[in-house]
């Protein structure tokens, strides 16, 4: 509010940029340390199954050795699968780092021992693979507790997925709940998804963004930079753009006609002239592909389209009887030639326009039956 916009600026970018300064203010903590460093350092890992605990301790065990010359231990306390342990075991292998590993005992007792040895052998970076389940669960909460009343960690670490989508609320306050985290690791950020999770985990605790999991690889694991999040939260596109303007120029009967003939696997080609002169309306193709988020990544954002192209399309299907747009398998030899010759192209032409059509009704019908997924 009151927020002046300078001359050379559009007030949206004005707003944007305000939405990304607060953005940055929520995402960031100030002078967190990103590693915590004692003579002796216990660090207790904590998430749910598959958010990347046991990858994320052997990331920051190889981080500290690398970094800060410390000598750290992996300790196996997720006993509940036998895999786990081997894949603890398997990564310490890879990292030359050893694995305290005590097999299918007690998590607690593991724990403490594990720490008993790290100190009789030297090492000085105890690192606590703990188990998961799929959901926030009362009796892993337990364990994790009485791991933390045992050992007593300096840290406890939140892994969370940053693809969980909605759950993660439910996630972070869970384990927040019951537990005196110090800070949050968000895994798997080398997919598509956002990570709007980091604005959950921010807003609902009080806890630091340490790390971000890049890759499966041992040196996926980077610093978390609030500035370089907030702009990957933010990069829509210009969606909002697109959709104003579509707004402004799109009949919106029409649209949701076509969407519900799409949907009902009837849309012919009748149909398909309408849209195309909807978003003939919308201006150069190449600027609404621009728009849509992701775009740059896809590549869409050079791409050239013909503009002829389209018009070709529309001149075929405008030499199509009404019968034959509703119905174009009944399209013969003969008529494809009439047709190819009443719109000034050729009969490969008619033909390629039919087999895309063809493609696009297979798509739509997938869409129909859910397990078409829209990429953004
Ligand atoms: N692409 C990617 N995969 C990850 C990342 N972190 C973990 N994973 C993968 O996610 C899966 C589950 O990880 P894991 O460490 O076993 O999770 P845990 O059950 O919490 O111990 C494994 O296939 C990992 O390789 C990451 O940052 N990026
Ligand atoms: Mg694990």
């Amino acid at each position: 509010m009151g927020e002046e916009v300078a001359k050379s600026l559009k007030p949206g970018e004005v707003f944007v940029k305000i939405v990304k300064d607060e953005l940055v203010d929520l995402l960031g903590k100030e002078d967190e340390p990103l590693i915590v460093v004692k003579p002796m350092t216990i660090v207790m890992m904590a998430g749910l199954q598959g958010s990347g605990k046991t990858t994320t301790a052997g990331k920051l065990a190889r981080l500290v050795r690398k970094k800060y010359g410390l000598k750290p231990l992996l300790v196996a306390c997720d006993v509940y699968r036998p895999a786990a342990i081997d894949q603890l075991k398997q990564l310490g292998k890879e990292l030359n780092i050893e694995v305290y590993s005590e097999g299918k005992s007690n998590p607690v007792e593991i724990a403490n021992n594990a720490v008993n040895y790290a100190k009789e052998k030297g090492y000085n970076y105890v690192l606590i693979d703990t188990a998961g389940r799929l959901h926030i669960d009362e009796a892993l909460m337990e364990e994790l507790q009485n791991i933390n009343e045992t050992v007593n960690p300096n840290e406890i670490l939140l892994v969370v997925d940053s693809m969980t989508g909605q759950d993660a609320v439910n996630v972070i306050t869970g384990f927040n709940e019951k537990l005196p985290l110090t800070g949050a690791i968000l895994t798997k950020l080398d997919g598509d998804t956002k990570g709007g999770a980091a604005l959950s985990i921010r807003h609902l605790t009080n806890i630091p963004i340490k790390f971000i999991g890049v890759s499966e690889k041992m040196d996926g694991l980077e610093e978390f930079y609030p500035e370089r999040m907030a702009n990957r939260i933010l990069d829509m596109g210009d969606l909002m753009g697109m959709i104003e303007k579509a707004e402004g120029l799109m009949d919106d009967e029409e649209a949701l006609k076509a969407a519900e003939k799409m949907q009902k696997g009837k849309f012919d080609l009748e149909d398909f002239l309408v849209q195309l002169n909807q978003i003939k309306k919308l201006g150069p193709l190449e600027n609404i592909l621009k728009m849509l988020p992701g775009a740059k990544k896809m590549g869409l954002n050079n791409v050239n389209i013909d503009p002829k192209q389209m018009a070709h399309i529309e001149a075929i299907i405008l030499s199509m009887t009404p019968k034959e747009r509703r119905n174009p398998d009944i399209l013969k030899a003969s008529r494809k030639r009439r047709i190819a010759a009443g719109s000034g192209r050729s009969v490969e032409e008619v033909n390629r326009l039919l087999k895309q059509f063809e493609q696009m009704k297979i798509m739509m019908k997938r869409f129909k039956d859910g397990n078409f997924k829209i990429p953004f």
